[in-house]
């Protein structure tokens, strides 16, 4: 249910830490790892692949990719020689000539494919949000693994898994830094939370993702037992 954003610092502002020590501390509590652009330009693409050798976890590349399809393509395949499990892309450029694209190319690489529909910060509201149905339609006509969807805004967790059913999975950032709580996405509908900073700026990385892990499970127990 635990998915962690690797964005560098790790540790606290007294003890500085790696992101080395932050996997092997938490691999026993996470299902898999998102590492992002920070990390990549701090310590080379070949950072994929060392994650999840250390890890044996399932590891996306959040690029956020936005491009026209044909240099989408031509990332993913450079990624794919990462041993990439996923990508994220953004879900506003469209089907025609973008996103179709990524995803066919997806298909021959066995890389699932992830779709940002709104995100986690006020600013979304402003133009994505506004398009919000639109991407979810396209996410589930391409038939991809799965979309963002923001922990820090739960009516549109549910809203979302009452239209998907079981046909995409949904991955909720915005847990602890940016104040929404462990388990109320997963309660919500969400089947994986997306946690950073609350966990690798912690002196204790594995502690605080083992504290999130049981406050999942512990809230999960707690909203199934109400059904
Ligand atoms: P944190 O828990 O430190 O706020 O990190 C959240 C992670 O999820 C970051 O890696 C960020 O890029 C990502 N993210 C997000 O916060 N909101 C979104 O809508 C989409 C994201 O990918």
């Amino acid at each position: 249910m635990l998915v962690l954003a690797l964005d560098p610092p790790f540790g606290s502002k007294e003890e500085n830490s790696s992101f080395i020590r932050t996997v092997e501390e938490t691999k026993d509590y996470v299902l898999g790892y998102k590492i992002g652009l920070p990390l990549i330009l701090q310590e080379g693409a070949g950072v994929i692949s060392q994650v999840k050798k250390i890890s044996h976890k399932k590891v996306i590349a959040d690029l956020k990719l936005a491009d026209i399809g044909d240099i989408m393509v031509s990332t993913l395949r450079k990624l794919s020689s990462f041993e990439v499990d996923a990508v994220i892309a953004h879900g506003f450029i469209g089907v025609d000539d973008g996103i179709d694209k990524l995803v066919e190319e997806s298909r021959t690489l066995s890389i699932d494919v992830i779709i940002v529909a709104s995100m986690s910060h006020k600013g979304s509201t402003r133009y994505l949000d506004k398009h919000y149905e639109d991407i979810v339609q396209d996410a589930l006509n391409l038939r991809v693994h799965g979309i963002v969807v923001p922990a820090t805004r739960l009516d549109i967790i549910r809203k979302t898994r009452e239209k998907v059913g079981n046909k995409l999975k949904l991955y909720s950032p915005g847990i602890g830094a940016q104040g929404a709580m462990p388990g109320d996405a997963i309660c919500s509908g969400a089947d994986f939370e997306i946690v950073g900073r609350y966990i690798t700026r912690s002196d204790n990385p594995g502690k605080r993702a083992q504290e999130i892990y049981q406050a999942q499970l512990e809230k999960v127990r707690l909203c199934l037992g109400s059904q």
